[in-house]
């Protein structure tokens, strides 16, 4: 479908998209092929988004590869090959290199370019979009591209700018990959990219420290090279795969146990949860259909985890430490790893308990703890995570009609219609934003998904004649109280997790993803499309 561009004059551009990883390459070729004139800013100095940033040792997706891919095209999907079950960070990135010279999206593209501010102007309708160098730019619409997982946080303990080794982040891991013989590593954190980048690290280092904080549940991935054959025969019904997850529980096609984790017999669920940590990753969740919904089948999972983490570890007093306890398991996020709990069997490899013993402060040779040990350090390692799903927009200071601020709109918390569109902010689109599956789904499943549905609802717009579009703050509110009420029918806000904003102090607390499933939700939107977009309202330029 040709939307076409609905005016040469006017804005420098019809769509401003804000962000190159996943979601901006996306919405660059579908809104570009539709006839759009296009233009992505993106703040780092390469295409890629989070896999540009977290390029720690160890970083791998916790999606399978064949389907962390894109499903736009037929020809892409059978030409690429994946060589591992998971893949790793740097072939993920040279897969987004691929399809960005594929599809000649580079053109299109502007690298180093941070965007500041977003105002919309009303008398034009149209977005004045001011970036770090202080250009402006104008487009009819706003696409924010810019991820769930991009504001990296620092966490808040004094001295860490005293340190004097080297202090690196996850999420903004050197590009040239820092020699780690012979030092002393510490690091802060034990969620995903903690319990991925330890396993590597502690190979890496000659004595790494881990300060834990919240024990974590983490599942093995069972990583291993991606056979051909397999991947064969996927690829053979490759089209008819991709259609089945689009209408998915979460953006991949696992079984999920329709038996109630209490109505079976022990043996029967110790048989079936073995049978999902054998085969790996985050499949083990859906071992039964309550896990996430009734603590007591949630405590089976747990045991059954808790279990393993004592038969792995061999010093009983360490094993103990790295046992969650005071959550249900999944309430955080599971990490999937690669030898994680086993990483504690080596020498030279120390587990902190900060929670006991907290961090008392960082000083120029490492850190010490309230107990008064100290942890002589050479490098510290900061895995303490992001200000999840909001903390990347509101990092732009996006301000809408009459000047309304969405961080003041938003100070309660995220307020979204169908996690696409903010009510007083009209034109502008947020890609898996908050109220919408994002982070609980396989995220290129939910990043296609959002795009078409724009580009979409652009097309529809441009065949009434009208260029502004905005969400009605009644189906919004219906919205909100949908998307809370689900959450609250599970055991999801019972963490304290980024999911709730539980992680940065002073954010509101409020369960931002969707819970429904990818499938349902996907259905949803495609019925509010085909209703005519009865939440939405939109305009005639000639009634400006
Ligand atoms: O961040 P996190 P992450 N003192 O927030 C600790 C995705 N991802 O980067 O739990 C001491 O999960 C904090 O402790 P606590 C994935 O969705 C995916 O690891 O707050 N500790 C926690 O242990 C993931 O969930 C992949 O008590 C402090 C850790 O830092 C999300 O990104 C890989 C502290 C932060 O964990 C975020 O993961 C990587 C302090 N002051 C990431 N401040 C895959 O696909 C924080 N912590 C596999």
């Amino acid at each position: 479908m040709s939307a076409g561009r609905q005016s040469s004059a006017g804005p420098d551009h019809d769509v401003l998209v804000i962000g190159a990883g996943f979601a901006g390459l996306y919405a660059l070729h579908r809104l570009r092929t539709d006839g759009w004139r296009v233009r992505v800013l993106e703040r780092g100095d390469g295409i890629g988004g989070t896999w540009f940033w977290n390029r720690y040792p160890g970083a791998r997706c916790d999606v399978e590869s064949m389907d962390y891919s894109y499903s736009f095209s037929p020809e892409l999907e059978q030409d690429w090959q994946w060589t591992e079950r998971y893949p790793a960070q740097p072939e993920i990135l040279a897969y987004l290199q691929h399809v960005a010279e594929r599809f000649d999206l580079l053109r299109d593209i502007e690298l180093g370019t941070e965007v500041t501010a977003a105002e919309f102007d009303d008398h034009a309708a149209l977005w004045r979009v001011t970036t770090a160098a202080g250009a402006t730019v104008t487009a009819r619409y706003v696409v924010m591209a810019g991820g769930n997982l991009s504001a990296p946080r620092d966490p808040d303990i004094p001295g860490l700018d005293t340190f004097a080794g080297r202090v690196l982040h996850t999420a903004r891991w050197p590009h040239e990959e820092p020699d780690l013989a012979g030092a002393r590593v510490g690091v802060i954190g034990t969620g995903s990219s903690g319990t991925q980048a330890v396993p590597v690290l502690a190979e890496r280092a000659a004595h790494l420290t881990v300060f834990q904080r919240t024990a974590n549940f983490s599942l093995p991935a069972h990583n291993q090279p991606l056979d051909p054959e397999v991947a064969a025969e996927l690829k053979a019904r490759y089209r008819d795969h991709r259609e089945q997850v689009r209408y998915s529980r979460n953006g991949q096609l696992r079984a999920w146990g329709e038996r109630s984790a209490l109505e079976v017999t022990p043996e029967e669920r110790d048989k079936e949860y073995e049978a999902r940590w054998q085969v790996g990753g985050g499949g083990f969740i859906g071992a039964f259909r309550d896990l996430l919904a009734d603590e007591r089948a949630n405590d089976t999972a747990a045991d059954f985890v808790r279990g393993k983490i004592r038969e792995i570890v061999h010093d009983p007093a360490v094993a103990e430490r790295l046992v969650p306890s005071g959550f249900p398991i999944g309430a955080k996020r599971v990490t999937v790893d690669t030898g994680y709990y086993a990483t504690y069997n080596r020498p030279g490899v120390e587990l902190v308990d900060v929670r006991a013993d907290p961090i008392e402060a960082i000083h120029p040779g490492g850190i010490r703890t309230a107990s008064g040990d100290d942890h002589p350090l050479d490098v510290l390692v900061l895995a303490t995570g992001f200000d999840a799903m909001t903390g990347a927009v509101l990092a732009i200071d996006v301000r809408g009609r009459d000047g309304l601020a969405l961080g003041e709109k938003w100070a309660a918390g995220p307020r979204t219609y169908l996690g696409l569109l903010t009510a007083g902010f009209p034109n502008l689109f947020l890609i898996t934003g908050p109220g919408s599956p994002s982070v609980l789904s396989n995220m290129v499943v939910s990043i296609e998904q959002h795009v078409d549905w724009v580009a979409d609802l652009l097309g529809a717009l441009g065949e009434r004649g009208h260029d502004e579009v905005e969400a009605r703050p009644d189906a919004e509110d219906r919205w909100v109280a949908h998307v809370n009420e689900l959450s609250e029918s599970t055991l999801f806000p019972r963490g304290n997790s980024w999911y709730l904003g539980a992680n940065v102090p002073g954010k509101p607390r409020v369960f931002m993803p969707y819970v429904g499933g990818v499938g349902t939700y996907r259905r949803h939107c495609e019925d509010v499309a085909a209703q005519g977009y009865p939440g939405l309202t939109t305009r005639d330029p000639a009634a400006r």
